[in-house]
């Protein structure tokens, strides 16, 4: 639809999805208004009655059965269609390109694995699947990619997920959608979706201070991880897990939390177990996890979730998500 540009396969499935209700709902609307005006002119003032009464004899159980059946049966099918679409929104391929991007009134803050940064700018090559890793450093925010048909509330303190494979270059507008304070207005950014080789380009155009994961690997250290989980497969600390649970192999890996739900160890998972370390049913270590919140910015969050990530090289990043 050039009325609505689109620059994914996803969004041109929310078009026709959308296509579908607004069809399905119109179909409804003039069946519901054809039948009223119809009786209004069969039944109007000064017409016998006994054509009335010849049709009132005629209603059937079967007739009504149906009619709400096939009714029931159309908008149950929209349901189906729909859940389904929503929910591969929040299953990233494996290998997807993992982007931080982190709310704050009133701008977007946006960190690559590579370690570039920018600000209200997001780049991505065409043809790749990118996930997003959205958090907030203050009040909720929503990020919106009209072009995509994405959006998904930010919060703080926690993770979300987004993804999309862009299927054309250009440069698009994307938007906090939730009302956040005085610049609200303000808080938006622009999406440019580059061809591969242009990404390429763009990456190594672009200064960084080291990969995210060695900036995470470094704050492991520095933060004081390391004095209680192993991080490395090999000695001196690789089995050692008196102190707490080795970071090893964590990621992708199946946990079970103190409720006694199994998750996958996400990337979610990871940065919310740093913010508030999650209570595993019958664990007995030595040590017991502070809680980072406040203590680490979100930005660091993203480098120490980067850098955990790479503790299960036999997973390509954001598998499992
Ligand atoms: C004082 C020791 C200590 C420090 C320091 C510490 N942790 Fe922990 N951490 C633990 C313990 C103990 C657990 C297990 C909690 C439980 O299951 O009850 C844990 C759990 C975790 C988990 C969840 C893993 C799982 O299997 O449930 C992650 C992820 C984690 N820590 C990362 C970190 C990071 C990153 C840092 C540094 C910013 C850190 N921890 C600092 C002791 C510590
Ligand atoms: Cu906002």
């Amino acid at each position: 639809m050039t009325w609505l540009p689109e620059a994914s396969a996803h969004a041109m499935r929310i078009d026709l999805l959308l296509a579908g209700l607004v069809v399905i709902s119109l179909a409804v609307l003039g069946l519901v208004f054809g039948l009223m005006l119809l009786n209004i002119l069969r039944f109007r003032a000064g017409r016998t009655t006994a054509i009335a009464r010849a049709i009132a004899a005629h209603k059937s159980w079967r007739f009504e059965i149906v009619w709400t059946a096939v009714t029931l049966a159309i908008f149950f099918a929209l349901f189906l269609w729909a859940t389904q679409l929503y929910v591969v929104g929040f299953r990233p391929p494996a290998g997807a390109i993992q982007v931080y991007v982190t709310g704050k009134q009133w701008m977007w803050k946006v960190q690559y694995p590579g370690g570039q940064r920018e600000i209200n700018a997001l780049h991505v090559p065409a043809g790749r699947p990118v996930q997003l890793l959205l958090t907030s450093e203050d009040v909720i925010h929503d990020f919106s990619i009209p072009v995509l048909r994405i959006k998904h509330d930010v919060l703080p303190g926690r993770y979300q997920s987004l993804w999309f494979t862009a299927d054309r270059t250009g440069s698009f507008r994307f938007y906090c959608t939730q009302f956040c304070g005085l610049a609200h207005s303000r808080m938006t950014g622009t999406l440019t979706i580059l061809s591969a080789a242009d990404y390429a380009g763009w990456l190594n155009s672009t200064p960084a201070s080291g990969s995210l994961a060695a900036t995470g690997e470094a704050l492991f250290i520095r933060s004081g991880c390391s004095g209680c989980h192993a991080s490395s497969r090999y000695a001196p600390d690789a089995a050692d897990t008196s102190r707490a649970p080795s970071m090893v192999g964590l990621y992708g890996s199946r946990v079970v939390l103190a409720d006694g739900r199994a998750v996958v160890a996400d990337a979610a998972f990871l940065h919310d177990s740093i913010v508030d370390a999650p209570r595993r049913p019958g664990a007995s270590f030595a040590t017991e996890m502070p809680s980072f919140r406040g203590v680490l910015s979100e930005d660091e969050l993203a480098a120490l979730v980067a850098y955990l990530q790479t503790l299960s090289p036999t997973l390509p990043p954001s598998a499992g998500n």
